[in-house]
């Protein structure tokens, strides 16, 4: 018998507007999750790193603004397939659109204040783990023990050792 797993990482962030409820979302989650900083504040700069993709769009230096504007709760979500559950426990982007029960239809206010964050691609993952840790610990959130822990743990084997 052949069994295929699917075996995946994702990085989640509760945002300033939920970031109070954020052990409870913790416990609603679909997986299994390494907590790597509770309700931390960080600086713009950062957000304009983890949300590059958006840079140049109307919305972005909006969304800079209240992401660094309060506490946030990163996490790694991990298990088999975890990305596409993570997603659907989250719900759409608009909390108005997100199907009932899910974490942004109960915790989300609006577009950009949307409860939480969650990896949408295995390459999304990645990027965000990378830039993640690397904020974490130029902020002062992790020791360099931690990281190297956590680089080895999530990172390792995708080309991310030294050379
Ligand atoms: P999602 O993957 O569901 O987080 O959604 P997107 O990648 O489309 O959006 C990234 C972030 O930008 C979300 F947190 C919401 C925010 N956003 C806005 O603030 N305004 C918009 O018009 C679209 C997205």
């Amino acid at each position: 018998m052949c069994i295929i797993y699917n075996m995946e990482y994702t990085y989640i962030v509760i945002k300033p507007n939920a970031d109070e409820f954020a052990e409870r979302i913790i416990g609603e989650l679909p997986c299994e999750v390494e907590v790597l900083a509770s309700h931390v504040i960080l600086p713009p700069q950062f957000w304009r790193s983890f949300y590059v993709v958006h840079r140049g769009k109307a919305f972005f230096e909006d969304l800079v603004s209240f992401m660094s504007g309060g506490r946030t709760t990163h996490l790694v979500g991990y298990g088999e397939d975890v990305i596409r559950r993570v997603r659907e426990a989250i719900g759409a982007t608009d909390p108005a659109k997100a199907a009932p029960n899910t974490i942004r239809a109960r915790y989300g206010r609006s577009v950009t204040e949307n409860a939480i964050h969650a990896s949408d691609s295995p390459a999304s993952a990645r990027f965000e783990l990378s830039c993640g840790l690397t904020g974490l610990l130029d902020y002062g959130y992790i020791d360099l023990k931690r990281f190297i822990e956590l680089k080895d743990r999530f990172l390792k084997d995708e080309g991310m050792e030294d050379e």
